[in-house]
Formats: structure tokens, sequence, C-alpha cells
């Protein structure tokens, strides 16, 4: 008969496993969501990246964040993807030769030397930055991280509350789907309808060099994201006149925590972090009025080109839960709905599905329209700890340590089985499973 497993070498196996995943990603000064599929920087993975690697190496960790708030633009963007020069072009698509962001983007103060695309992802820095500063304040404070990253940061909020309010109301707009960072979800499929695809011949896709055609999005999404990203480009770069513009609630949540973490960051500078605070409590405000519904219990993406809510659940609805202002009967209905048939948490499903259980275009499989995602779990997680539902958080966090072990830390999995899609070995799966592990 076998011993039972002693808990302490399984989870010192675990994380001596996901440090090595982080190392094997590790570039030098950044780390690639993925050998294969993603081998540059990408924004929000560097942010859930640094937060895992603070726990290995708190000079990696700052690295990680100055080398991507080294490629800002001026305006105050921080770019999605930083592209590594000595990746062959054709490894992934778009390449730097698509977005040109050195000439097309010199209105919007591109860098000259670093080739970056021109969209962005979710602002979790912020928040990361405050994580990766207390892992080791002393190093912070010799290294002056903090002085060196608040002003970025503090440019980068700037450019999402005052260019990217293109709907009015105080949130942000994602002007394509890929600044979500949900790439394909059913959410966007109303307003992307109205986006006439470039043609499939006019590009091609490397992301199917490495998965499997029916786990990515289609060719007439890719037609649709290429459209909207050779658009934005040929403007310039200028905000504001693009067809796509979507209030999320995701990417508003995680800039609200980031603004509360900015507070934190400038009280440690020596500045009163109270106007931060105030701010962030005012755009909870404007989040609960724009995007919550009561009778739903979940927050909706607004398209703002097509005027209203868009009726798919997605696990994007979930994320506010993350935010300490939240009035306490949205909190207590956020977590009704991820307990019940939608998202199936603590019940049939593993993780957090990425959308809707019953919804028409749940797809266990595909991309963001089903699997689950091993960052919004870490989200939710962190959402329920915050709001005292400490049952639910600790059976969350043991399903996350276990379906990232046994799938080998794969990019997101079916929220059935748990069996591993997308890339294996990816790294903020790896650094996720550290931050739980601690
Ligand atoms: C486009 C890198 C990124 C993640 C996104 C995920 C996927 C890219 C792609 O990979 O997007 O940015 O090629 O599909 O959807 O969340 O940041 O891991």
């Amino acid at each position: 008969v076998a011993a039972p497993a002693d808990p302490a070498t399984t989870a010192g196996s675990l994380h001596s496993r996901a440090a090595r995943v982080l190392e094997g990603n590790w570039t030098g000064t950044s780390t690639v969501p993925s050998r294969g599929l993603y081998p540059h920087q990408w924004s929000w993975d560097s942010a859930f990246i640094a937060i895992g690697l603070r726990h290995l190496s708190p000079l990696r960790a700052q690295t990680e964040l100055e080398t991507l708030l080294d490629a800002q633009w001026g305006d105050g963007r921080v770019p999605h993807i930083v592209f590594n020069p000595s990746v062959p072009l054709d490894a992934y698509f778009p390449s730097p030769d698509f977005w040109r962001s050195s000439t097309a983007g010199r209105a919007a103060g591109a860098p000259r030397t670093v080739q970056t695309s021109g969209i962005v992802q979710p602002p979790v820095h912020a928040l990361a930055a405050w994580l990766v500063h207390r892992a080791d304040p002393g190093l912070s404070r010799a290294r002056g991280f903090l002085p060196r990253v608040y002003p970025r940061l503090a440019a980068w909020h700037r450019y999402l509350l005052h260019r990217r309010d293109l709907g009015g109301g105080g949130l942000a707009s994602v002007v394509h789907p890929w600044e979500q960072g949900m790439d394909n979800s059913p959410c966007w499929d109303a307003p992307l309808a109205r986006v006439t695809p470039a043609p499939a011949r006019s590009f091609r896709r490397a992301d199917l060099d490495h998965g499997a055609p029916e786990d990515r999005p289609t060719d007439l999404d890719y037609g649709r994201y290429v459209r909207l990203a050779t658009d934005y480009r040929d403007g310039g770069y200028a905000d504001g006149t693009g067809d796509f513009a979507v209030e999320d609630p995701a990417f508003n949540a995680l800039l609200i925590a980031s603004e509360h973490a900015l507070a934190r960051i400038a009280h440690e500078l020596g500045a009163p972090g109270t106007a931060r605070h105030a701010r962030a409590e005012r755009l909870t405000a404007a989040l609960v009025e724009r995007l919550w519904d009561p009778a739903e219990g979940l927050f909706f993406c607004r398209d703002v080109r097509g005027g209203g809510l868009i009726p798919e659940r997605g696990v994007s609805g979930l994320i506010p839960l993350l935010l300490p202002a939240l009035p306490r009967d949205v909190t207590g209905a956020l977590v009704g709905t991820a307990s019940g048939p939608h998202f199936g948490l603590g019940g049939p499903a593993r993780l957090v599905p990425s959308y809707d259980l019953t919804g028409e275009s749940f797809d266990p499989h595909r991309y963001w329209r089903g699997p689950a995602w091993f960052n919004t779990a870490w989200l939710v997680e962190r959402g329920l700890r915050l709001h005292g539902e400490r049952a639910r958080a600790d059976a969350l966090r043991e399903d996350f340590l276990s379906t990232a072990d046994t799938s080998g830390f794969a990019e997101y999995v079916d929220p059935y089985t748990g069996d591993a899609c997308g890339a294996g070995d990816f790294s903020w799966t790896a650094a996720l499973t550290l931050d739980l592990l601690h």
C-alpha cells in the first residue's frame, strides 16, 4: 500500500516545477508567456508573472515590469506586446512589420528603438508593482524601484482615463478584443459583427503552427482583428474614431484595483494617496452604474458604438469582485452568480469557466468561449477572500493548484475535465501557482 503523499513534499515539488517553468521562459530581461506560441513580452502576462516571480527573485520581478515600462509610449500607453528583435518575424503574427510602431506610432510617442504593438492590455501593472515592492521593500528602496515606476504607472492610468473614456461615463474603453485579453469571448461577437473582415489571404496565422485550429479563434475572427488593428495603425493610433469601442468590467476593475495600488505607492513615496483612493471609489461607482445588471447579478460589457449592455455572460463580469468598495449587495449577488449554473464554481466546473456554461456559444475547448483560465481564477480567488468568502476561496485555491499540477501548467483547461488545452509550461499559470503556494 502506497504511503499517503506528504503534502509538504508535493507542494515542494510543485513549487520547484513552477520555478523551472519561469526559469525556462526567462529571456534575461523579461519572461515570454510560452516559448512556442508567444515568443515576445506580453503586457498583462508580465504583470501576473511579476506577481509570482517576486517569491523567487524580487530583482527579476522588478526587472520584468521595468522592461515593459521601458517600452511605454509618449502618450502613456503601455503596449500589449514588446517584440524581441532576435525572434524571426514569422514566429508570431502580427509581427513588428505589421504594427510599424516606430513610424505609424510616431505622433503618439512610440519608442524609436524598441518595436511594439500599438494596442494595450488590462492595467494589472500598478497592482503588480505594489506586490513586488512588498516582497522585498529593502531591495526595492535600494534600487529606487517605486520612484522609477510610479510616474510611468501614473501616466499609463492617465492615458486610459482620459484618451480612452470613449463612452463619456468615466470608464476606459477597449478598441480591440486583444486589448481586453479574452480575444474571442462571445461578448465581442455583436460589436465585431459590424467590422468587415480583412481577406484571409492577406495575412498568415503563425498561431496555427502551435495550436489546434479547433481550439483557437476562427479565421473570420482573425480577419476582423486584422481589420481593426490595420485601421487603428493607419490612423496613427489616434483614439476615438474606430468602429469598435467596449467598456469591459474586468479591464476597468483591474484599472480600479491598480488605482488603489497606486495610492499605496504614492503614500509609500511620501505623498498622500487619498485622492487616488477617492478616484478609485468614484470609478467603482461608475462601474456599478454603467455595467452592473441587478436582475442578472453580473457585470456586462457595454457596446459604446452600439449603445447598450451586451447580453453575454463572461468571466469578465465576475472580476469586479476584486474591488474593496463594491456595495455589499453587489458582492453577495456576484458570489451567488459565480456559484450558480452559469459558472458552476464549487460545483460541476473546474476553476471558473471563461463563459456561461449554459450559453448558446459555449464551447469547452475554443479559447475564451468556455475553457477555464488560471489568471481569472486567481483574480476571483482574491476577490472571494477579500469579501470574507473564505471556504469558497480555499476550495478555488486547492482546485487551482491541483489543476495547474495535473495539466502541466497549461495555458487553459477544459472547464469540466480539467484537461490541458493550448500551450504547456505557460508562464502566468506557473507564476500564479507560486503566488498561491506562498
Ligand atoms: C493576442 C499571451 C496572450 C494573452 C492573451 C491571450 C493570447 C494573443 C493571441 O495570448 O492573446 O494578444 O495571440 O491569441 O488571449 O490574454 O495575454 O499569453
